[in-house]
């Protein structure tokens, strides 16, 4: 149960040209992948961002965790936090990444070594990382299909347009969510907006109610839109949506806009922390958190988020990011031992290629819109060196060392500018 060496692998893997209130995606995503290994020689695993600040704390963390007992996160969390005190303050993350925010890095870091630690723990005990977490209240964890405005094709460097094609038209939306169904059975679908005109976008929220009657739709333009566009834009949306996720910008907006439109608003980007929390709770902001165990500081942290969620009678839900195997297990097993999960998960699983993967077997299933689990131990999954090492090599065959979707975009746009508000 003592750490005995840990290794953190930065990694890339393709990603498709989609498009959000920042910019586009480039053609790589970067992540983190954490082997932390005990005395035993049992390894727990960790994912989280692959962003130069984050990557270069976590080396450095990395450092310092040999001799720590793997049931020792109060003990991680000191050695983090002092490691992080000491490293120079990194510059502003990816506007649409809250992880990557330097304000974000000690929740961040922990959260990773947290996951590994008690992947490690529960393999030790023979045991589900749920039961760690209180046991599974599902063994069926629901995600939504999560749906994007994209281009055919990345334009520099050039490449063969991707499998899922352009979809820049409320029917080629439909499209989109017809083929991710057929392929993973998704029960709700979420709409990335904030990127074309929001008339466009509102009547792709209508093409999909009127092709998917009953499926709970959410749309999120991630705060690009101005009060009166959100307002403008309620009154259609307000009949067809489960929830109004981060239409304007800052907690005193999304409250007049509750206030004035009624709607469930959620967010990802205005409550992710428990001071936001309790601001949104006073000014009635915020109906739906999203949480994420990647920056909310692990998942004992989130689970104490579903508490404060419970006791204030909020909906809770769950954030994405570009992810792999890893994290999709570590919110799987999080969300399967949250009795109050109340709505699907979001995760971008869908758009990553099987090739990718680096887990042993490939990509985790998705069917009937679930994850399912069980009682194998820890996480449930092992990394397979290969896919890792090939993982690796994407890594260090890209110049990609920060998420820019905004600099990425003006590769297609030269004055392109990531405007809060655009609409
Ligand atoms: O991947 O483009 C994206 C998303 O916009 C992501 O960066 C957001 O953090 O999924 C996210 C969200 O719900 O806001
Ligand atoms: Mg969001």
């Amino acid at each position: 149960m003592i750490v005995s060496s840990v290794r953190i692998t930065p990694i890339a893997f393709r990603d498709p040209p989609l498009l959000n209130a920042s910019g586009i995606h480039e053609p790589y995503a970067l992540r983190s992948i954490i082997e932390v290994v005990t005395s035993e020689g049992v390894t727990g695993l960790g994912e989280t961002y692959g962003d130069a600040p984050v990557l270069n704390a976590l080396q450095a963390i990395a450092e310092h965790l040999a001799g720590l007992t793997v049931y020792d996160l109060n003990g991680l969390r000191a050695i983090v936090t002092r490691i992080i005190a000491g490293l120079p303050a990194p510059a502003a993350g990816a506007l649409l990444a809250p992880g990557s925010q330097p304000a974000k890095l000690v929740a961040n870091c922990f959260s990773a070594f947290e996951v590994a630690f008690l992947d490690a723990q529960a393999r030790l005990a023979g045991l589900p990382l749920h039961a760690l977490l209180g046991g599974a209240v599902r063994y069926e964890v629901p995600f939504s299909a999560y749906l994007f405005f994209k281009y055919a094709r990345h334009i520099e460097p050039e490449q063969t347009p991707d499998a899922w094609g352009e979809a820049l038209t409320p029917a080629q939306i439909v499209d989109q969510a017809r083929r991710m169904i057929e392929l993973h059975g998704f029960g709700s679908i979420k709409l990335k907006a904030g990127t074309l005109a929001p008339d466009i976008e509102v009547a792709a929220i209508e093409a999909l109610a009127n092709a998917f009657p009953g499926v709970p739709l959410r749309i999120d333009p991630n705060a690009a839109w101005s009060m009166d566009t959100a307002l403008r834009c309620a009154d259609r949306l307000g009949p067809l949506i489960e929830y109004y996720e981060d239409p304007v910008d800052g907690l005193p907006a999304m409250a007049e806009l509750h206030r004035r439109s009624g709607l469930p608003l959620a967010t990802n980007m205005v409550v992710t922390s428990f001071e936001q929390f309790r601001t949104s709770i006073a000014l009635d902001a915020v109906q739906i958190v999203l949480s994420d165990h990647h920056y909310w500081g692990g998942l004992r942290e989130s689970q104490a988020l579903g508490v404060m969620c419970r006791t204030f009678d909020l909906g809770l839900s769950m954030h994405s990011n570009s992810h792999l195997g890893i994290s999709l297990m570590a919110m799987a097993h999080l969300a399967a031992a949250t009795p109050n999960l109340t709505y699907a998960c979001d995760t971008h699983y869908p758009w990553v290629e099987e090739d990718d993967e680096v887990i042993c077997g490939g990509k985790r299933e998705i069917t009937g819109g679930c994850v399912r689990l069980d009682d194998s131990p820890g996480l449930g999954v092992k990394l397979d060196p290969d896919r890792l090492a090939r993982a690796h090599e994407a890594f260090l065959g890209t110049s990609i060392r920060t998420r820019d979707d905004e600099g990425q975009m003006r590769k297609y746009q030269r004055e392109y500018r990531a405007l809060r508000p655009r609409y």
